[in-house]
């Protein structure tokens, strides 16, 4: 009996893999960028199968790119240094003494733990800024919340010449002012340009929700930018929700081909969606 079961285990794996052929024909040579946020990242068990997920899709053929927040880790950080913090729209209002916190724990700390999980599936990735080979140069967003950059000139050389190494970049939040600044940049808005930058075929933003939520709190599985704006108006998508559709937005207006808002605490999200007909969270095209 027991040995029957696990015939059908292995028949179950078989099929899925060629079930899944048509996505990775679909998908070879695709620039993926994946936004993991502070609250998607989970237990060291969580991490691993990420990392796992990530290193299988570039076995495959895809070029991923992995740009991180880590809002609950500087707050923890800043919590333990005494330092108070806010955010306004979305936005941590950064002083000086706030920007080299979170230069501390997202460039130090957060990047490195994901570079340490992909390599140790036996992937090579890579941690970088925006600051590094000028990837990402920002202006000032508005002089109330200080130190926070807008990102205005994107140069994503390094990371096609990455790719055609089978190197994995990892990049956090920050980026390079004119005149010598370090801007704390939001992770979606990051996420969003270097998509942009790259012309990415999909941009998922990995959250704690399981996607875009109608009137009547159930998950749109796709939608079209002009609903997305529909949408807004009404007030059916309003909160945290905004800062994640407007980044789609401007991702797809920049030349992204489409973006997946999902759960990253689902297991195997990523593969969930790219390479199976389920799919998972909200798609939204232009
Ligand atoms: C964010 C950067 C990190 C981030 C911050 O300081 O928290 C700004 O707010 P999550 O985990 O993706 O939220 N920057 C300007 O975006 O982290």
């Amino acid at each position: 009996m027991k040995k029957q079961n696990m015939n059908r285990d292995w028949i179950a794996t078989a099929a899925t893999l060629s079930s899944a052929l048509p996505y990775l024909q679909r998908y070879d040579g695709a620039i993926v960028v994946i936004k993991l946020g502070g609250h998607a990242m989970g237990s060291d068990e969580a991490m691993e199968s990420f990392a796992r997920d990530i290193v299988l899709m570039q076995q495959v053929g895809l070029n991923p790119v992995i740009v991180h927040g880590g809002g609950p880790m500087i707050n923890a950080m800043l919590k333990k240094l005494d330092i108070q913090s806010e955010f306004v729209n979305g936005k941590r209002v950064t002083d000086a003494a706030t920007v080299e916190v979170v230069e501390m724990v997202l460039s130090g700390v957060v990047n490195k733990r994901i570079v340490q999980a992909i390599n140790a599936q036996g992937g090579t990735a890579v941690g970088l800024s925006g600051k590094d080979a000028h990837l990402m140069t920002c202006d000032q967003t508005d002089a109330s919340l200080g130190f926070v950059g807008t990102p205005v000139d994107m140069n994503p050389k390094l990371l096609h010449d990455l790719f055609a190494n089978d190197v994995i970049p990892v990049i956090a939040p920050l980026g390079a002012g004119r005149n010598g600044e370090t801007f704390n940049v939001n992770g979606d808005t990051a996420a969003g340009a270097i998509a942009a930058a790259l012309k990415a075929d999909r941009l998922l933003l990995l959250t704690d929700v399981s996607g875009v939520k109608n009137a009547d709190g159930e998950v749109v599985t796709e939608l079209k930018t002009g609903k997305i704006r529909e949408m807004t108006a009404e007030g059916t998508i309003a909160g945290g929700m905004i800062p994640k559709t407007e980044t789609a937005l401007d991702a797809i207006n920049g030349g992204v081909r489409a973006v997946v808002i999902l759960d990253g605490r689902a297991p195997n999200a990523c593969l969930l969606e790219l390479f199976t007909e389920h799919g998972a969270g909200s798609l939204i095209r232009p």
